[in-house]
């Protein structure tokens, strides 16, 4: 008996290697031919599954050229494109349940890690956006026409997430990462793109969303001031910022940004004591079909938890 649960055990251990080892060279390989640190086989299904999505497609706007810098970038500030009393009221609602255990829950990727180093979290998530019905309404005719317009293909909505990040000592973001914020890619399939959308008025000190183009990506993980250091530890210059390779998501609330975070390293700022930042997020997946209606209801719970996940 025990020697059968020894060996048990010692298969079990060395399965988990080999998906390591896997893993590892699955993610060199997608360092190495794509620039990013998304697994090479999520850049090639995402780009498969954008291929066919794209087909589907009208040709003039798939061809647009807003779609072609969105994919040579992996970038695109939206500007303000939402109707803003619908913003409010779901600003309104969100605010009401962020800070309340009935309806927002504390939240780390690693919770266990990060408690044990801090004793805190440090962002609070929204246990269920799908009772905001009004995000339904967000994403008008025109809001579909210009996400389209931009991502060059019909999509799907796969989930949303509304939370709050609160600021955090240095010497903790040094130990652990609170809330993504090291830079990192998704490393989900590529097709994948994040909506971004402050729900407060963000500046520098608030600990904006950043995001590096998809070729300063490649150049990022290829330089002496990333490569080898904490990830943590890697400031943007103020002229990567000048010149838009590296992009703040700053401005008053409702201003939104799209990001290919599997192609793009990306972070979340730290707001500076005393602050914080309230984001809404709504991740895009390609489609042959365009958007239905009733998609808030079809979102998947578990993303995020989960390593695979349902598509619309
Ligand atoms: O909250 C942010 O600004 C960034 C979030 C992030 O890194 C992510 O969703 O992958």
């Amino acid at each position: 008996m025990i020697d059968r649960q020894v060996s048990d055990g010692t298969y079990q251990d060395v399965a988990k290697s080999v998906k390591r080892l896997f893993r590892d060279i699955d993610v060199w390989g997608g360092r190495l031919l794509f620039g990013n640190t998304t697994p090479a086989l999520n850049n090639v299904s995402g780009r498969l599954a954008r291929m066919r999505s794209t087909r589907a497609f009208d040709r003039s706007l798939q061809e647009s050229r807003d779609a072609q810098n969105f994919r040579r970038l992996g970038i695109v500030n939206l500007g303000y494109p939402f109707n803003r009393h619908v913003l409010a009221e779901i600003t309104s609602k969100f605010q009401g349940a962020i800070e309340d255990d009935r309806y927002s829950f504390p939240y780390a990727d690693r919770p266990n890690t990060v408690k044990r180093i801090a004793n805190a979290l440090f962002c609070r998530k929204l246990c269920n956006p799908r009772s905001i019905s009004e995000l339904e309404t967000l994403i008008t005719p025109s809001i579909i026409d210009l996400l389209e317009h931009n991502y060059g293909a019909h999509f799907g909505i796969v989930t949303v997430e509304m939370y709050r990040t609160y600021h955090v000592e240095s010497q903790i973001t040094a130990q652990v990462d609170p809330y993504s914020s090291w830079w990192h890619c998704d490393q989900r399939p590529t097709d994948l793109v994040k909506l971004f959308i402050n729900l407060t008025e963000v500046d520098e000190n608030s600990g904006p969303f950043m995001a590096a183009t998809r070729s300063m990506t490649a150049e990022m993980l290829r330089s002496e001031r990333f490569r080898g250091r904490h990830e943590t530890a890697f400031d943007p210059s103020a002229k990567d910022l000048a010149t838009g390779r590296i992009v703040a998501l700053t401005g008053k609330p409702g201003v939104a940004m799209l990001c290919n975070t599997q192609e793009c390293l990306h972070r979340a700022g730290v707001p500076q004591q005393g602050r914080h930042r309230d984001l809404l997020q709504i991740v895009l997946c390609s489609s042959k079909a365009p958007l239905k209606q009733g998609w808030l209801q079809a979102i998947d719970p578990q993303f995020g938890k989960a390593s695979r996940y349902r598509r619309p």
